[in-house]
């Protein structure tokens, strides 16, 4: 079975904590059961990681060239800074999907930039929970026309 790798970066592991208005109620837990069904419905297994650290991030990604067929990536705030990953990121052959639960372009100036949006296939911004189930279908319509 192909295996998804879904990351998380700085901060998410305080979903559903705090500033709801920006990001929703949901834990990141909740996200990733939700995407790990919708990626078992499309005959995918999902493993995730959250680090609050980049260095882990971009570990990870050098990994999943051994394992994981596609990668699905919500970097937080690494998104606007960290060209180390987008540059590890560059490496991975697999599809990979850029998210986010608000929508950067919408917010404060610094947030308009990605470093990762040259090296993905796609993002996915603004659609709240339900872009982790997006995301997912998105990897899988991608893998499948490969
Ligand atoms: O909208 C997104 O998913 C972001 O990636 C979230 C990042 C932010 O820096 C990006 O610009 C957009 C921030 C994640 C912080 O998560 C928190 C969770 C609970 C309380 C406070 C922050």
């Amino acid at each position: 079975m192909q295996e998804i790798l879904l990351l998380s970066g700085p901060n998410l592991d305080l979903l559903g904590t705090r500033s709801p208005e920006i990001y929703g109620s949901m834990t990141l837990e909740e996200h990733v059961e939700a995407a790990r069904s919708r990626a078992a419905a499309a005959g995918l297994s999902l493993r995730h990681l959250q680090s609050n650290f980049e260095g882990d991030l971009i570990e990870a990604v050098h990994a999943a060239r051994e394992t994981s067929a596609g990668i699905i990536i919500n970097a937080g705030a690494l998104t606007h800074s960290s060209w180390a990953l987008g540059d590890a990121l560059a490496i991975f052959s697999g599809p990979k999907v850029e998210l986010h639960l608000s929508n950067p372009a919408a917010r404060e100036p610094f947030r308009h930039v990605s470093t990762l949006a040259r090296v993905v296939d796609g993002s996915l911004a603004g659609f709240g929970a339900l872009g982790y189930v997006l995301a997912v279908d998105a990897v899988a319509a991608l893998l499948a026309a490969r």
